[in-house]
């Protein structure tokens, strides 16, 4: 008799324990950290622009999710799709592109979730869009840390 008692009681503490580790996994699950959100200004002089910085660049860590909340503003031209400027994300040592980092920028405001690349090191975007004679100087800094 004591000793049934004795392994029902084992029985309900396991069955416990379980439900308390599955619970708190699951928990860490369902609450996954908020990307940081990095909000640029692709502007009407073709530059990109951040705020409080000089020469704009952006420093992530290798695989951070992050929003890029960006505003652009019209340049003297428009492509035939109606972007005004593009975000095309290039890793500096061959420009060759990274993907999922290639957006065309219409007027306004649009949020894009992305990832940070995996390898670190130097990257830079640029604009794929002909959007003035300046062109060719929107680009922007990007350092992927470890
Ligand atoms: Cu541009």
């Amino acid at each position: 008799m004591k000793v049934k008692c004795l392994f029902a009681m084992i029985g309900v503490g396991c069955v416990l324990a379980m439900w308390m580790v599955t619970s708190v996994d699951a928990g860490g699950q369902s609450a996954p950290p908020a990307a940081r959100v990095i909000e640029v200004l692709a502007d009407h002089d073709s530059r990109y622009k951040m705020a409080d910085q000089k020469r704009p660049s952006m420093t992530l860590k290798a695989g951070e999710p992050v929003t890029l909340r960006i505003t652009a503003k019209k340049a003297k031209n428009v492509n035939r799709d109606g972007a005004i400027h593009g975000f095309t994300l290039l890793r500096a040592k061959d420009r060759s592109p990274v993907p999922d980092w290639d957006f065309q920028l219409k007027p306004g405001v649009q949020e894009f979730s992305v990832t940070a690349p995996s390898e670190p090191g130097e990257y830079v975007v640029v604009c794929t869009v002909i959007c003035s004679q300046d062109h060719e100087g929107m680009n922007m800094k990007l350092v992927v840390l470890p």
